[in-house]
C-alpha cells in the first residue's frame, strides 16, 4: 500500500521540536510540517499579538490548508499547541519536556521578551501542553519524551524511527 503515518511533536516553545523534527524526518524519510512557519507564509493569522510577540491564529484557515497534506499521511507535524488539529489525524503524538533550569537559558537566547519567556516557563511548569495532548488524543498515542540533551534528542530521534518501522511492519501484515 504504500501507507504512511503522521506524527505529532508538540511541547513548550524551546523543548526542541522544530530540531527534533528536522532530525526525525531525515531519519524516517518522512516530511517535516512546521506549522508555525506555515502560518507566517501563508498568512494563517489574524496579525500579530503585541503584548506576546506572537501570532493571533486562525485555526480555519490553517486546518483547511493542511487538510490535502496530512491524508496521505507521511508528515512530521512540528507545533507548540496540539487541541486544535482534528484527532484522526495522527497516529502519534509526541509531547517534548525540558526542565526548568535548561529551558530557561534557550528562551532568553532567542530573544524573548520578558513577558514570553515567564508565558512559557509557566505552560511548562504547569504541563499545558501534555495536558491538551491527553485530552485531545487517546491515552495509548501520547508519550511524553525528555529533552534536556543533545544525547536524549538523539535517543528521541531513534525512538521515532523505530516506532515508525514498526507501526509499518504492523499496517502492511
Ligand atoms: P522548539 O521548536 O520546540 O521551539 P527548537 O528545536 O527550535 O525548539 O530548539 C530551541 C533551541 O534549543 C535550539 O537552539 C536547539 C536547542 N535544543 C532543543 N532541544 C535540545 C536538546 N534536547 N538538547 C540540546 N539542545 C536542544
Amino acid at each position: 500500500m504504500g501507507y504512511l503515518p503522521n506524527i505529532l511533536i508538540t511541547g513548550t516553545p524551546g523543548t526542541g521540536k522544530t530540531t527534533t523534527s528536522e532530525m526525525a524526518a531525515e531519519a524516517t524519510g518522512l516530511t517535516h510540517v512546521n506549522v508555525g512557519d506555515l502560518v507566517k507564509a501563508k498568512s494563517l493569522h489574524e496579525g500579530l499579538d503585541t503584548e506576546y510577540d506572537s501570532y493571533i491564529l486562525d485555526e480555519d484557515k490553517l486546518i483547511d490548508e493542511m487538510e490535502d497534506m496530512m491524508r496521505p499521511g507521511g508528515k512530521i507535524v512540528d507545533f507548540h499547541t496540539c487541541e486544535i488539529f482534528p484527532e484522526r489525524w495522527f497516529d502519534l503524538v509526541i509531547v517534548l519536556r525540558t526542565d526548568n533550569g535548561v529551558l530557561y537559558p534557550r528562551l532568553e537566547s532567542r530573544g524573548y521578551n520578558a513577558k514570553k519567556i515567564n508565558e512559557n516557563m509557566e505552560c511548562e511548569i504547569m504541563q499545558v501542553v501534555l495536558e491538551e495532548a491527553r485530552e485531545s488524543y487517546e491515552e495509548q498515542i501520547v508519550i511524553e519524551l525528555e529533552s534536556n540533551s543533545i544525547d536524549q534528542m538523539e535517543e528521541n530521534v531513534s525512538r521515532i524511527k523505530a516506532w515508525m518501522e514498526n507501526w509499518i511492519a504492523n499496517s502492511s501484515s
